[in-house]
């Protein structure tokens, strides 16, 4: 799996740091909606989706995080550290996010408003929704 990590432009000078992200320039889609998270317990695992048609970019703002993605054939972790790195995650990826520092906020960029029926929820219904779309490169899990 290629997993697409964004490093963006700080605009440093004495005062600190800068960094700006538009659409269609540094994000390659038309941002829609913002959230993000914070105050998340070092224990806790969220995410445990995959969307239908939702883009995002993920950024840790603020602290570390750890992101877990996985296609159906192949899982990685991407960890985010800095403030100027962020991963994209297509569509069909299912998604987990965990190792929060206490520190962290992790601030999401996102192609469409909240639709709770662009989830994907169950692992197992993800897995036949990317075996159906290429049944030859599945392995049974
Ligand atoms: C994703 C990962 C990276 C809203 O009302 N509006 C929103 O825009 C969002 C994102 C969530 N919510 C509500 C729905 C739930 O009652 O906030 C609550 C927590 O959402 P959820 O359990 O889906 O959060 P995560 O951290 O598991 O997943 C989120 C996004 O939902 C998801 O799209 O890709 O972050």
């Amino acid at each position: 799996m290629q997993v697409v990590k964004y490093m963006f432009q700080p605009h440093g000078d004495d005062r600190g740091q800068l960094v700006a992200l538009e659409e269609y320039k540094d994000i390659p889609f038309r941002i829609k909606r913002v959230y993000y998270m914070y105050d998340t317990r070092a224990d806790v695992v969220r995410g445990h989706h995959a969307h239908k048609s939702l883009e995002q970019i993920l950024i840790c703002i603020h602290g570390s995080c750890k992101i877990r993605l996985d296609n159906g054939y192949e899982k990685k972790i991407v960890p985010l550290e800095k403030p100027y790195e962020g991963v994209y995650i297509a569509n069909n990826i299912w998604r987990e996010m965990f190792d929060f520092s206490e520190d962290a906020v992790l601030m999401v960029l996102a192609s469409d408003l909240y639709d709770e029926g662009d989830y994907i929820r169950d692992y197992h219904e993800f897995i036949q929704i990317v075996k159906e779309e290429a049944p030859d490169r599945v392995t049974l899990i």
